[in-house]
């Protein structure tokens, strides 16, 4: 980011994207407006989960979406905010999602964006109030405006995103983003309906004493992950998992660290989504400073060839030297086998 014109911690998010179109000569404001209607989705979602409890919204809503997975009626009704939202807000042509087979058209044909998102991801997690995150991605259409999107337009490859981002539920609700510039992050006043420029320039420790795994698939994983793991406890490293993506990423963003989902029996290509969950998590951690990557030989997330909307990808990302921590790990092992 250009630090000379850093905007002010408090300013609010509309007068920071406004700024920082200004920035861009051919900045049109399309791109400004889909921020803005992704920001919108949030505080709807947020409201929602905050009450959730309370308005018999928890509990499964008896359909399964196309990971086969029970969805939690918060899955749905986040599913379609968004899908309102950017329809609404008309920048958005098609959305891919995680809780629909097809790609969604907006009918919004003159947009030039389309979006994959995770609307609510983590939402087993949603019963038992720990925090849960909207992931979402966005790419400029490569097929002619004024007509349809297809999947071409989503399977661009990670490189080719022009923006992305989440929204954590957490002990506060916080929307972070990149559009290629450096990595920002607004915190939520209820009280106000406002996201406020809370963290103007986010990097990732290049360094960090914290791993994030479920150790509940030890006997899954391949060797290279459980030599790391063993070396990570003989170096005393603290263990973290919420067994909710967007809430360990965000630590693992701020404190430094490591967030693992490897290939597992049950899952060889691993159980991430690449589309939607891998895709915009790596594009900002390269951002902050850090790096992600899907196996052993390191990979890069945003290299992988994407073939399917949903195709699933092993994880792993984080703090740059403890990614390159696991891949010595991995040719060590791979050497003693
Ligand atoms: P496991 C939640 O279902 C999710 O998609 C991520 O949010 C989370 O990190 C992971 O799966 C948890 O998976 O196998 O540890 O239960």
């Amino acid at each position: 980011p250009d630090n000379a014109l850093a905007q002010p911690v408090g300013t609010t998010l509309e007068r920071y994207i406004m700024r920082k179109q200004s920035e861009f000569a051919y900045a049109t404001g399309e791109l400004s407006q889909l921020l803005r209607d992704i920001a919108l989705a949030g505080k709807i979602i947020n409201r929602e989960v905050n009450r959730a409890g309370l308005s018999e919204l928890k509990g499964a809503f008896g359909t399964e979406n196309v990971q086969g997975e029970q969805q939690q009626k918060l899955d749905v009704v986040a599913n379609i905010r968004f899908i309102r939202a950017l329809k609404n807000g008309g920048q958005a042509c098609a959305i891919l999602s995680e809780e629909e087979d097809e790609i969604i058209q907006t009918g919004n044909n003159q947009g030039r964006y389309v979006v994959a998102m995770d609307p609510l991801d983590g939402s087993a997690n949603i019963d038992v109030n720990v925090p849960i995150g909207t992931i979402f991605s966005i790419y400029r259409r490569i097929t002619p405006v004024g007509t349809p999107a297809t999947k071409d337009d989503f399977l661009q490859g990670g490189r080719k995103q022009i923006a992305a981002g989440y929204v954590l539920y957490g002990s506060s609700t916080m929307l972070v983003y990149t559009t290629g510039h450096g990595v920002v992050g607004f915190t939520y006043e209820h009280s106000l309906g406002e996201f406020f420029l809370s963290h103007p320039d986010l990097l990732i420790p290049q360094n960090g004493k914290i791993f994030s795994c479920n150790e509940g698939h030890w006997f899954d994983y391949p060797e290279y992950v459980r030599t790391y793991l063993m070396e990570c406890k003989r170096k005393g490293y603290t263990g973290r998992y919420v067994g909710s993506l967007v809430a360990d990423y965000h630590r693992s963003l701020l404190m430094g660290g490591i967030y693992l989902y490897p290939p597992t029996k049950k899952k060889p290509q691993g159980k991430l989504r690449l589309l939607y969950e891998c895709y915009p998590l790596a594009f900002l951690i390269e951002q902050a400073g850090g790096a992600a990557v899907a196996d052993a030989n390191g990979t890069p997330i945003l290299d992988i060839v994407a073939t399917d909307c949903h195709q699933r990808s092993a994880l792993v990302i984080g703090s740059t030297n403890m990614v390159k921590e696991i891949a010595a790990s991995a040719t060590a092992t791979a050497k003693l086998s």
